[in-house]
């Protein structure tokens, strides 16, 4: 049996990388983890989940939809997406080509114990997004294979999947700013403008 390759990117110097190359596009991250990589509190074009698990992906299908100039990306979990699998065929048929995904694969429910998800044992979301008729899809292991990806979370036409492995390296679960409506407004207002209509 040939042995399976083991992730070692680093989840927070990842999330660093996509970030410096994100331009002014969209994101949505997932509960809890990647939300933390990214600092939501501090980007006021980023839309964080926590707590709703399996939404993120479709949380930026609309937003996509909804904003066909701007470019969205939803980064999240392996956890996170297994739980709403069923986004990959939404994504698919909907074929938005402003849309990507980057799953930050560590292989576990890290946030909740570490506990196995099924990506160890062999669940392959690349082919899962393959099979559900996504532009392009991709596994990442090392630098130079991110580095060679994030013109298709930025720029290639979607929708595309990247997954990217990383290692199983912990770090405090921290968000700045805790209040979901008023994160939810901030990045409605920052994307559309003060509605007179909230207050
Ligand atoms: C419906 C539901 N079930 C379970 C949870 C608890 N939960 C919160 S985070 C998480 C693990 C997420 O795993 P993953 O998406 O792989 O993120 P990681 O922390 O590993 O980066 C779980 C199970 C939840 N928030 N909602
Ligand atoms: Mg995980």
């Amino acid at each position: 049996m040939t042995e399976k390759k083991k992730g070692t990117l680093d989840r927070r110097q990842v999330m660093a990388t996509v970030q410096a190359a994100r331009g002014d596009a969209l994101m949505v991250t997932g509960l809890g983890s990647t939300t933390y990589d990214a600092g939501t509190a501090d980007h006021l074009n980023t839309f964080c989940l926590w707590g709703g698990m399996g939404a993120a992906a479709m949380t930026g299908l609309g937003l996509a939809l909804a904003q066909p100039e701007r470019r969205v990306l939803v980064m999240t979990g392996d956890g996170e997406m297994l739980m709403g699998i069923g986004a990959f065929a939404t994504i698919g048929v909907q074929h938005p080509k402003n849309f990507a995904l980057a799953v930050i694969d560590n292989e576990h429910y890290s946030e909740t114990g570490m506990q196995a998800t099924h990506t160890q044992r062999g669940v392959d979301l690349a082919q899962v997004a393959a099979a559900c008729s996504f532009a392009s899809t991709q596994t990442v292991y090392t630098e130079e294979e991110l580095d060679a990806a994030i013109p298709k979370l930025f720029a290639d036409e979607g929708p595309t999947l990247v997954v990217i492995k990383v290692n199983t390296q912990r770090y405090p679960m921290s968000i700045r700013l805790r209040d979901g409506a008023r994160l939810k407004d901030r990045f409605r207002e920052n994307l559309l403008g003060a509605a007179e209509a909230y207050y």
